[in-house]
């Protein structure tokens, strides 16, 4: 049954109802390894179901457009504080909608159409918004884009200053969505202040390995940090834009009135109460378990010859090339999620195959740290993780007793939004 209960959308919408309940019951059935999902606490699944959906709150705690904000300014106050708090900047803007409007604000608050601006590229595990051409921020702005080096893997910093140096960026963009590595923020900081260029860190997938002490932080480097809420850090979908205070006028203004209007309150009070649970000791011992979790299956993939970039991980997250296995990304993605293990298809470096169909797969471990897994668990997943594989590459055997495998392998490890039993009342 869907926690907290939904008897009311079951009654209204009963066809909705049930679409709910069978994705509460596939969370909790499966091995949910897409690196950028989690499970977030019923707290903030309540907040974010909460009657502050019913607000409009145009502009910023104090300075609304519309009346009745006795609560929400606190609300928003409290995210606030508690994300400079807890990361340990003077500015947070908890408005963003999600981490493409975020990196949208930072565009619009520091640089103009036809500016350059400089990001990793999108196949080398870079974002969208970070200037790929097919994105918003590729087609506006001129964007030059940095790789990695194609026999580590890794962002050579040597590269990224000579090309820093030719192309002279407004804008520097760090971070992505397939960095296995840590993210050397004092090197690009050292490269952005050299060309006088806006450091800006994209730290979505690692915001809740830096706030619990796994990962090493970007402030005091990055002018510029932005963040999703709901990957790592275990919130809502949601996203902040964190930075001294010297920023915080461009930044608020970005926001809005320049590119959003009213904030969603109701997940401004779920990003509050994840961040308060950020805060708590449990949540570093989560954001270490995590990184702990990734190196185990890393291990136990590459003793049984998968080829990872860069070898291995330093966060969350691990990306396979399955070249040398001899199936797509996208043929292992799907039989794996029919045998109950989820993940996502992902371009490797360099790929030689086509986005939609690439070469490699994309792994994390948040989820199922979340859900209590360990490092002695991490063997069995890549022993199920490769008997698929395994079996797709050759006879496309039945896969389907595998999932029922999965299924009581979860069962001792409770999530927050399901438990087993009678669905909620009609
Ligand atoms: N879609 C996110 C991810 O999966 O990494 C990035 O925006």
């Amino acid at each position: 049954m869907h926690q907290p209960p939904i008897p009311h959308v079951a009654r209204t919408d009963p066809e909705i109802a049930e679409l709910i309940e069978h994705e509460a019951r596939r969370e909790y059935e499966k091995i949910r390894l897409i690196p950028s999902e989690n499970y977030v606490s019923a707290a903030v699944l309540e907040a974010s179901g909460s009657v502050l959906t019913n607000k409009y709150s145009e502009g910023y705690p104090g300075r609304r457009y519309y009346e009745g904000q006795q609560f929400t300014d606190v609300i928003e106050t409290l995210a606030i504080e508690r994300a400079k708090a807890l990361f340990g900047v003077g500015h947070a803007n908890v408005q963003p909608y999600s981490g493409s409007p975020a990196n949208l604000a930072v565009y619009l608050a520091f640089a103009e159409p036809g500016d350059t601006i400089m990001g990793m590229a999108l196949p080398m595990g870079g974002h969208l918004t970070h200037g790929w051409p097919v994105s918003v921020t590729g087609k506006w702005f001129r964007a030059v884009q940095y790789d990695v080096r194609r026999d580590t893997g890794r962002v050579d910093l040597d590269e990224v200053r000579d090309l820093a140096r030719r192309e002279r960026p407004k804008l520097i963009f760090c971070g992505g969505t397939a960095i296995p590595r840590t993210i050397d923020f004092p090197a690009f900081a050292e490269i952005a202040g050299e060309i006088g260029a806006i450091l800006v860190a994209d730290i979505a997938h690692i915001a809740g390995l830096i706030a619990g002490g796994a990962h090493p932080s970007p402030v005091g480097y990055a002018s510029v940090i932005t963040t999703t809420t709901h990957k790592t850090l275990r919130g809502p979908r949601g996203a902040m834009i964190l930075s001294a205070p010297e920023y915080a006028s461009a930044l608020d203004r970005a926001v809005f009135p320049g590119l959003q209007g009213g904030p969603h309150d109701h997940t401004t009070a779920a990003i509050a109460v994840a961040l308060h649970e950020a805060s708590q000791p449990a949540f570093r011992d989560y954001a270490h378990q995590v990184v702990a979790n990734a190196q185990a299956l890393a291990a136990a993939l590459t003793a049984r010859s998968y080829d990872l970039i860069t070898g291995g991980t330093d966060n969350h997250l691990i990306l396979v090339d399955l070249t040398r296995q001899g199936i797509g990304g996208k043929a292992a993605a799907r039989a794996l999620d029919r045998a109950g293990i989820e993940l996502n298809y992902n371009t490797v470096p360099y790929d030689p195959r086509r986005p939609f169909d690439p070469s490699g797969i994309r792994l994390g471990t948040p989820a199922i740290t979340t859900r209590g897994l360990r490092e002695e668990h991490m063997p069995m997943i890549a022993a199920w993780i490769d008997e698929v594989i395994t079996a797709a590459t050759s006879d496309d055997a039945p896969l389907d007793h595998l999932a029922a495998d999965i299924r009581d392998f979860l069962a001792p490890y409770p999530i927050p939004s399901w438990t087993p039993g009678p669905v909620s009342a009609q």
